[in-house]
């Protein structure tokens, strides 16, 4: 349809090549690089992830780095989720406010040592923001992007594969826990995570020479499994409840509004960034939250890129944010960012080319 015009703004994958060769037919831009959305094969790809180990080239969740005695320091300054229990080989989702207590990333954070931390970042600018922070509070530490790219395996069987490859300790890797080790001499770090609710691992790449080694090495310890390529999969994480930055939020998004309130500690520091906006958004309440809407009808509607309006009594309450035809529930389900009014079981209607579409809101997640 569109072809893609290289330019060095636009940084390769180290698994570009691989998932060429695997026969990649979209992708999306992320992080100023390319994510591959698809394989050509959407249902089989789905059903994949649901019951077997699909293998996503991930590499533009892309990290910063933070090293140097103020590292921790900074990041517990860049998020309001506590980090006082955060131990080194552990891993922790953690929600990044400006000074209004706007979501303005929702990186996991890596700590790989009191003094070296990697924030593996969703779509947007983070080194900035880090380096301005660090050198207008004076801290000692270098914010940097060291050659790291993940891998991700996910599914039910990821397991399985990884165990094969890694050895059996990584049946034992608790959840966002992860590990430094080499596969066949390249240095990874091995994580208990990943953007699904299937299981799996992200393994993390420390060199970007050898992405298509470190693919066929999965791609051939699977094939037992059936394992093929896939990526973060829509219907999935629709179905599961996984928010996307910038995807469901805009510009004035609060963490309480899309259901990450158990990832912020209301009584850290108050030098951390956005806490006191934060404090007070939780003392007046928010008006907007995000629920679950399943639309009538028994055939997948694309709605694009944009976001849509629902309307209940005629009345503009919010947006569908997304929205994604559900191979498990054979209904089209997205996530509505609407008013706190608005409660599960309530009938809306979703504008599509001025049209309306008939539905209900329901909880979040779906499955
Ligand atoms: N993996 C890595 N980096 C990433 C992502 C990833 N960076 C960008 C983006 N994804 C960050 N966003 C999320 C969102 C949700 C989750 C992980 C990363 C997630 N959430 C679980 C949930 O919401 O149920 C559990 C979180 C928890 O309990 O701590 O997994 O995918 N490397």
């Amino acid at each position: 349809m569109f072809g893609i015009t290289p330019s060095a703004r636009l940084r390769p994958s180290p698994y570009f090549a691989a998932t060429v060769a695997e026969g990649v037919t979209a992708f999306t831009t992320y992080n100023h690089m390319l994510m591959p959305t698809s394989f050509g094969h959407p249902e089989e790809e789905y059903w994949r992830l649901i019951h077997g180990v699909s293998l996503w080239d991930v590499a533009v969740e892309r990290q910063v780095e933070l090293k140097g005695p103020d590292a921790l320091k900074l990041a517990q300054i860049l998020t309001p989720r506590s980090l006082a229990q955060c131990l080194p080989g552990q891993g922790k989702y953690v929600p990044l406010c400006n000074h209004q207590g706007v979501l303005i990333n929702d990186p996991i954070l890596l700590k790989l040592a009191e003094d070296h931390l990697w924030l593996s970042i969703a779509d947007s600018n983070i080194w900035f923001w880090a380096r301005a922070i660090a050198a207008e509070r004076k801290l000692q530490v270098a914010v940097s992007e060291p050659d790291v790219s993940p891998l991700a395996l996910q599914g039910p069987k990821a397991v399985e594969v990884v165990a094969s490859v890694c050895g059996d300790w990584v049946r034992d890797l608790k959840y966002f826990w992860f590990k430094e080790t080499t596969i066949d001499t390249i240095p990874v770090v091995v994580a208990r995570s990943g953007w699904s609710k299937q299981g799996g691992y992200e393994i993390y790449l420390r060199d970007g020479a050898k992405g298509s080694q470190l693919w066929n090495i999965f791609k051939e310890a699977g094939k037992p499994w059936d394992i093929g390529p896939g990526n973060p999969n829509f219907c999935e994480r629709v179905e599961s409840g996984l928010l996307s930055y910038g995807g469901d939020t805009d510009d004035r998004t609060n963490p309480f509004e899309v259901r990450l309130d158990k990832y912020i500690d209301l009584d850290v520091a108050n030098d951390v960034i956005g806490i006191e906006a934060l404090r007070q958004i939780k003392r007046e309440g928010v008006k907007r939250h995000q629920l679950g809407v399943v639309l009538e009808g028994n055939e997948p509607t694309p709605f694009g890129f944009l976001w849509h309006p629902i309307y209940r009594d005629g009345v503009k309450v919010g947006d569908l944010t997304n929205c994604a035809w559900s191979y498990r529930l054979k209904k089209n389900i997205g996530f509505a960012l609407i008013d706190v009014n608005c409660q599960v079981g309530d009938r809306v209607d979703v504008r599509k080319d001025g049209q309306p579409v008939a539905g209900h809101l329901q909880t979040l997640p779906f499955i």
